[in-house]
């Protein structure tokens, strides 16, 4: 197929990897926990390309589990074959590779001290990750699965319309259609592979039904919200699938005046935290690690990151004594001081805000 793209450095880097993979054994493709579009449509792609070019079957595996529906319902309809990491022998695989994370960053199970050879991601390189076999860090790239693509176009590997859809609503909604920390190459990508998915596929992906417990979620995360200023903080508490704390988290991100959502939900055995900023000053990644330091693990890109804190318990004192905690720390990085929050009633009831906010409007259509 051919896509328009310069493939020459990615033909050169694949072609040595795949050389080396060819007398390897058995290969495993690790991807983050709670895996989300990019890092399943990347393994797919990767599973696809050894497949192909060296006639190898690769097993992929994560810990954590697919609950958001849209996820859900992408790996049903492209029938992805999914083993759960805690079930796998790793002693077994002579070939392992790491998708959309990178060792120690605290997202993915593997355990530390077993090495990676081949690892793929578009997040900023971490020191560590120099010691894998093959590295491919592209932090310029909006989705990992652009990489992939590209692999594919370079080896000249045929792409199905599953996993043309896979790869494409992968780049969709982690871009948000091209319009979040997407570069050229996730744009070549996404109108190239436009015309070979199946949207019906498409639209069952991305319009799947919802369980009771999503109403519920979004519910608790409307009446816990606290306004400071420009940022919204929001603590769903107990939630039913770790995806919902970073959907609530764009969600909210789109509220008029709000510029930085921090969200938190406690999942398992800990909390699970997202940022998001339209502020392109920020650097997201690097302050959600500033806040949860010396308590947890977090990254990121400029608009969007996540992290987790292990260990609290789902108590209800647990959980108010984390979000202040968090607060506490947003708020100084901020530099926002003596800021009582609102709730989103009375944020609709303070006339001085909204009046601030109304005589900043000039593209409001007023038929009154
Ligand atoms: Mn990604």
């Amino acid at each position: 197929m051919e896509f328009g793209i310069d493939v020459k450095d990615t033909k050169r880097f694949t072609d040595e990897m795949l050389n080396w993979v060819r007398g390897k054994g058995k290969i495993l493709i690790v991807v983050h926990d709670n895996p989300d579009p990019d890092c399943l449509a990347s393994a797919m792609a990767l599973r696809h390309l050894f497949v192909m070019t060296v006639n190898r079957e690769a097993v992929i595996s994560f810990s954590g589990m697919i609950c958001r529906s849209e996820n859900l319902a992408m790996a049903k309809a492209l029938e992805m074959p999914l083993t759960p990491l805690g079930l796998l022998d790793l002693r077994q695989f002579s070939v392992i590779c790491m998708l959309d994370t990178q060792p120690g960053t605290g997202n993915n199970s593997l355990p530390d001290g077993v090495k990676v050879d081949i690892l793929v991601d578009h997040h900023p390189l971490r020191e560590p990750s120099r010691l894998c076999r093959w590295v491919d860090i592209r932090d310029d790239y909006g989705v990992t699965a652009t990489i992939l693509f590209e692999y594919l176009v370079a080896q000249g590997v045929y792409i199905g319309t599953k996993l043309a859809t896979a790869l494409f609503y992968a780049i969709k909604s982690e871009t948000q259609d091209l319009g979040r920390e997407a570069n050229k190459p996730d744009r070549d990508a996404y109108f190239g592979l436009f015309s070979l998915t199946n949207t019906k596929l498409l639209y069952e992906i991305t319009h799947p039904k919802l369980p009771v417990e999503y109403y519920m979620m979004v519910s608790s995360a409307l009446e816990n919200a606290k306004i400071y200023g420009k940022l919204l903080v929001t603590n769903l508490n107990k939630v039913s699938f770790p995806e919902i704390v970073a959907e609530m988290a764009d969600f909210f991100v789109r509220l008029e005046e709000i510029e930085v959502v921090l969200a938190m939900g406690h999942y398992g055995d800990g909390v699970i935290l997202s940022l998001r900023t339209i502020r392109h000053d920020m650097n997201s990644g690097l302050l959600i690690q500033r806040l949860v330091e010396g308590r947890g693990r977090a990254g990121g890109h400029g608009m969007m990151a996540g992290g987790k804190i292990n260990g609290v318990s789902d108590s209800s004192a647990a959980n108010t004594e984390i979000e202040a905690f968090l607060t506490k720390r947003l708020l100084a990085e901020l530099y926002v001081t003596d800021c009582k929050p609102l709730t989103l009633r009375e944020l609709r009831g303070n006339d001085v805000l909204r009046q601030a906010f109304r005589d900043d409007q000039t593209d409001r259509i007023d038929f009154s």
